[in-house]
């Protein structure tokens, strides 16, 4: 994949970080350059350089050989590094607007070097303080159409296809979403952790068997089914946003499994501000519309005009990739729903309201819409029904 400079790997200090920027010659020795480690994920290193007089800067990213979030006793592999680096870099051909410029990456080190996109912020962290950015939404549906489509058997060739997935192989943090998306919060896992107020709803959860049937059922699909290089945890933390520019970071769990997967985990995380924000509720209930239509859109010209599969030119064939596609965003934005509220890994846009009833409150509805997608996602047939059902449970 990448060269490798390093022959073992060490977790960067500030000076280090800023030892290797300039041995890559990404600034001059004598330049006046400041580092801050600045990572807030649960998983890795960040590092932000910066030259006080050009203005250049830039991203150092190192993954840890451990889950941040956790600490020391949750061991992870440095391989996800290469993944991420080898994921943007794919994504960058494919769509060049919607990703992070890679300028150097380095397996052993771990490291991935990268543009600072410091100019936008955390989209989820924008819709905590009042942000809507209006392209948002466009720009995901376009950048789900094209990275869903160019890594398929479909957009990419069956042999090449297989290659691809070969090198995207990522057990361990495939093993994470298995256990902390499809297992965890429908058993009593000491993995979970949710408020003792909600404790009424999560055993009602734990016993629901239909429930559990339908999320063993997605859970075969994320086991089974490599359709295309998933970014793999494509929540509204793994996006800059800002008025004009959308950009993707962090695909460090890609590998090749179902399309749907990436789409309902930006239909959820779009959800949680329909069910938090009631301000710029149908803000958001658009937002969800806009990313459907324009990956539909995008996706089906896609498809018609560049398809390598001579079955693919029906009619028939491509409403049911788009059906299929569709109800299982939905089972899979439903789980995304219910693990962020009784999983390991919770989200600001639930946990930082501050009133426990309205944050409780809050918590139920989302639980139910989480219920609901599942349980129902194949007899909810169009974007519109989503968008109803949405106004219906908040
Ligand atoms: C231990 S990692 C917890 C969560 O953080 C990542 O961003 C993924 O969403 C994962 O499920
Ligand atoms: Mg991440």
């Amino acid at each position: 994949m990448s060269v490798t400079t390093a022959n073992t790997y060490k977790p960067l200090t500030e000076e280090a970080a800023f030892n290797l920027a300039i041995s890559k010659g990404l600034f001059q020795p004598n330049s006046s350059l400041s580092c801050e480690e600045i990572g807030d994920g649960n998983l890795n290193l960040v590092f932000r350089i910066k030259d006080s007089q050009s203005g250049k800067s830039i991203i150092i990213k190192q993954a840890l050989p451990y889950a941040k979030v956790v600490g020391e006793s949750w061991p992870l592999t440095l391989h996800r590094a290469t993944i991420e680096a080898e994921a943007l870099k794919i994504s960058a051909k494919i769509c060049p607007n919607y990703v992070p410029e890679v300028y150097f990456s380095d397996d052993v080190l771990a490291v991935t070097i990268m543009e600072d996109l410091s100019h936008l912020s955390i989209a989820r962290t924008g819709f905590l303080s009042g942000e809507t950015y209006p392209l948002i939404s466009q720009h995901l549906g376009e950048f789900l159409a094209k990275t869903l489509f160019y890594t398929s058997d479909y957009g990419l060739g069956a042999s090449d296809k297989k290659e691809w997935a070969k090198k995207f192989i990522n057990p361990e943090l495939c093993k994470i979403t298995e256990d902390l998306i499809f297992t965890d919060p429908f058993f009593n896992s000491s993995n979970n952790s949710f408020e003792e107020g909600l404790r009424k709803e999560v055993k009602q959860l734990w016993n629901d068997e239909e429930l559990k049937f339908h999320a063993s059922v997605l859970k075969k699909s994320f086991l089974t089914e490599a359709e295309v290089l998933l970014h793999g945890d494509l929540h509204t933390g793994s996006v800059f946003a800002g008025l004009k520019e959308t950009k993707v970071i962090d695909p460090e769990f890609a590998f090749y499994g179902p399309a749907g997967f990436d789409i309902g985990q930006v239909l959820a995380n779009l959800a949680f501000q329909v069910i938090v924000n009631e301000k710029e509720r149908n803000t958001f209930i658009q937002h969800i519309e806009t990313v459907w239509k324009v990956f539909v859109k995008e996706f089906s010209r896609l498809w018609k005009e560049e398809n390598k599969e001579a079955f693919a030119v029906s009619d028939e064939f491509s409403n049911y990739i788009l059906e299929k596609y569709f109800s299982d965003s939905l089972g899979f934005a439903g789980c995304e729903l219910i693990r962020r509220t009784v999983g390991l890994a919770h989200v600001a846009d639930l946990d930082s309201i501050p009133e426990d009833e309205r944050r409780l409150s809050a918590k139920r509805k989302t639980l139910e819409i989480g219920k609901k997608l599942i349980k129902d996602r194949s007899s909810i047939k169009s974007i519109e029904q989503l968008s109803q059902l949405l106004r219906e449970l908040v």
